[in-house]
């Protein structure tokens, strides 16, 4: 039966192929499930209602496969899209799993490895073209260091902005039109990696020769293992133009990335998101970037895929609530009403205004006086999310 809560293409859920494909592994313990093919990923996503898969280039072609195979896999591949329906709109290059990737790529003090992560980034990008990617993403997990004797960030973010350039040409050269979504992570696998904060890539974008084609994919676990506030990250790049991509996900604040479960544990972060996300008519891909519990089989995997999805909707139908809320819309209005009284004073810089202003009496006391009622509104939002509104 169809509800509110049930997955539709039009809400453009999508996830990896490595996060329901993950097999559980950590740093401490082996796989604790099977691993599946690409094609039996497509048919379990396309089960539990999700509208698009995304992948690394080797999530679907091993890095060491011949042209021949390479061509089989995604013949393959395409018919299970064309089977379920599902859609690619994204795909990216694993350039942090192999061995010659030990100490960055595009960051790599070895010239042989910088140009072997352009090779490997053209050649993933000329496969999420063939599979209809319009996103193309950049998660430099080892562009980092553990010691800071070994390379000059400076270095690390030249090299970075040279290789993006390169990219962006190659991409204009084959008309591929990506656009490029960079993705910030404070550490892990590196102990401190580059351009640390969705903020940081902001800045690092503005420096690039082809601005407009890049933007970035914000991950809220990333921003949280850093102790920021993940909304925050989302609408300064929203407020940009540059929220080309977004990586929901969950996990406790200050710790490893846990990739949880979108909705897993902070509820409150999670709705103020999807409100923002739904409010400002974002319109590209929701994407989980997580993985179920390693307690977990395959049913699990699935209930973890269905739950991300389902946990989206029901903050959605929340902040649509929030929205219609007679008591909470009235004390947003008188919250943040326009002070008219101020009139000429507001508004653009003009010499005349500056002077005005800086004669005019505010009477700090009477201002400072005022209650703001943010503990009631506040609680009137742990009501809705606790159903009791
Ligand atoms: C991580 C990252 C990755 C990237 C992925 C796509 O912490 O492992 O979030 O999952 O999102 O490599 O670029
Ligand atoms: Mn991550
Ligand atoms: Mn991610």
């Amino acid at each position: 039966m169809s509800d509110l809560y049930t997955p539709k293409p039009e809400h453009k859920f999508t996830f990896g192929l490595w996060t329901v494909g993950s097999v559980g592994a950590d740093p401490f313990g082996q796989p604790v499930r099977p691993s599946l093919t690409p094609v039996q990923l497509v048919h379990i996503l396309a089960e539990v209602g999700a509208y698009g898969v995304n992948f690394h280039d080797n999530d679907l072609v091993p890095i060491d496969a011949t042209p021949s195979e390479r061509d089989q896999t995604v013949r393959d591949f395409r018919k299970a899209l064309q089977e379920t329906g599902l859609v690619v709109p994204m795909a990216t290059t694993n350039l942090f799993s192999d061995p010659i990737f030990k100490d960055g790529a595009f960051t790599s003090n070895d010239a042989r490895v910088r140009l072997y992560a352009l090779q490997k980034v053209m050649r993933g990008m000329d496969l999420g073209a063939e599979l209809g990617a319009k996103v193309y993403v950049f998660w430099g997990g080892r562009e980092g260091v553990e010691s800071d004797s070994t390379k000059n960030p400076a270095d690390g973010i030249k090299r970075m902005r040279e290789a993006l350039d390169y990219l962006c040409e190659y991409n204009l050269d084959q008309g591929y039109g990506y656009r490029f979504a960079l993705e910030a992570k404070p550490n892990e696998p590196r102990g401190d990696i580059y351009l640390p904060t969705t903020g940081a890539m902001l800045g690092f974008i503005a420096t690039l020769a082809h601005p407009d084609m890049v933007g970035v994919n914000p991950e809220m676990a990333h921003e949280h293992m850093a102790g920021l506030n993940f909304l925050h990250a989302v609408a300064q790049a929203w407020e940009a133009g540059k929220l080309f991509h977004i990586d929901l996900n969950d996990q406790n604040y200050v710790r490893f990335d846990q990739d949880w479960r979108f909705g897993t544990q902070n509820w409150k972060q999670a709705f103020f998101l999807v409100k923002f996300l739904e409010d400002v008519g974002y319109d590209g891909s929701r994407h989980f970037d997580a993985h179920a519990f390693r307690t977990e089989d395959l049913e699990g995997v699935k209930d973890f895929a269905a739950g991300c999805m389902r946990t989206y909707l029901i903050f959605k139908e929340k902040a649509r609530q929030f929205n219609q809320d007679q008591e909470i819309q009235s004390l947003l209005k008188e919250i943040q009403a326009e002070n008219t009284a101020l009139g000429d004073l507001q508004g653009p810089y003009t010499r005349e205004k500056a002077a005005a202003l800086k004669a005019f009496v505010f009477d700090r006391k009477e201002i400072a006086s005022k209650g703001l009622q943010y503990e009631r509104l506040d609680q009137w939002v742990t009501d809705l999310l606790m159903g009791l509104r």
